[in-house]
């Protein structure tokens, strides 16, 4: 019998012309898994042109540098879209454009999107299941694609702290590191090293931040503040994990204005409590305990708060 990672492997086998893409305002996990990816059926397969799509972030490019391709040049090409439940949130790529599609991802969702999907929400991180995929084929790869798959599951699993990681996550990057060793403090100082001024803008959150008789937390973040500290509208998100293991809070959510698409853009995580249906309501969506949502207004924002903080009361009038 045909395992999915088989079929991924026989499709990718088939297509000459091959892009690769993931969501939106991305994080080492979704960038990781497509370089990753890239070079994996590069190394294989030197004479397909083989694109990793999207917006480029300069913080993130310590994982590899992203390609530029003309959609409308392409004819008969497979599309493989990682770390992204639906096209909605696909950056870069136009799923009508293709012959043939394939997701590989841990979001929950709950409709078939693309053509061949390798989906599992239990997974750490979609690193872990591009892990999967290569130790299933037996494929070879090199110290270089380890640590780049090492820092997607590092990322998105927070340095192995989240429930997501299993038995299976430290058996696949045991393996992972014993096959081809790799400079692990190189990696960390890439992902970990900060500048003295995002460690104070983090002290002026954990200084301002509300938390309620439930246990959620909140806080505006304007751009004001983000000028004042020196940094920039995504580093809220990227801080936004560093609130975890404070007793007072059961979830917390930062909200802040994203001059580019005029939305403010509300991160939420949560230990144990549910979220991400609420994250739906409004706009949003992600995982139980770590979504996010994009609104129009200030009220919206306030809403949604309102919204988490209720949830936050039902977990806690449940325990009691
Ligand atoms: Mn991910």
């Amino acid at each position: 019998m045909n395992s999915i990672y088989k079929k991924i492997y026989k499709k990718i086998k088939e297509y000459d012309e091959i892009v690769i893409a993931r969501h939106v305002g991305p994080d080492p996990d979704a960038i990781a898994s497509q370089i990753a990816l890239k070079k994996i059926i590069e190394n294989i397969f030197p004479n397909k042109k083989v694109y990793a799509v999207g917006t480029s972030v300069s913080r993130f490019r310590y994982i590899g540098t992203l390609d530029k391709v003309d959609e409308s040049t392409l004819n008969n090409a497979l599309l493989i879209i990682t770390d992204v439940p639906k096209f909605d949130r696909v950056d870069g790529a136009y799923k009508d454009r293709y012959a043939c599609t394939i997701k590989i991802d841990h979001h929950p969702c709950d409709e078939i999107v693309c053509d061949l999907e390798l989906v599992d929400e239990s997974s750490s991180s979609t690193c872990q299941l591009i892990l999967e995929f290569i130790f299933k084929n037996k494929i070879k790869i090199d110290s270089e694609i380890a640590a780049i798959l090492y820092a997607g599951i590092v990322s998105d699993s927070d340095r192995f702290l989240l429930s997501y990681t299993t038995s299976e996550t430290f058996a696949l990057v045991s393996k992972l590191m014993h096959d081809y060793p790799f400079d692990i403090m190189e990696v960390y100082t890439n992902i970990y090293d900060r500048p003295i001024n995002e460690r104070r803008f983090e002290a002026y959150i954990i200084d301002n931040i509300t938390i309620t008789p439930n246990g959620f937390g909140y806080i505006n973040i304007t751009n004001d503040i983000i000028k004042k500290f020196e940094v920039d509208n995504s580093t809220p998100s990227n801080l936004v994990n560093d609130l975890n293991f404070i007793k007072e809070l059961k979830a917390w959510a930062f909200s802040s204005y994203d001059d580019k698409t005029n939305l403010y853009k509300i991160n939420i995580r949560s230990r144990n409590i549910v979220i991400n249906d609420v994250a739906e309501k409004f706009n949003g969506g992600g995982h139980k305990f770590a979504s996010g949502a994009r609104l129009k207004t200030l009220d919206e924002v306030n809403k949604l708060f309102e919204a988490l903080d209720n949830r936050c009361k039902e977990e806690k009038e449940k325990q009691s």
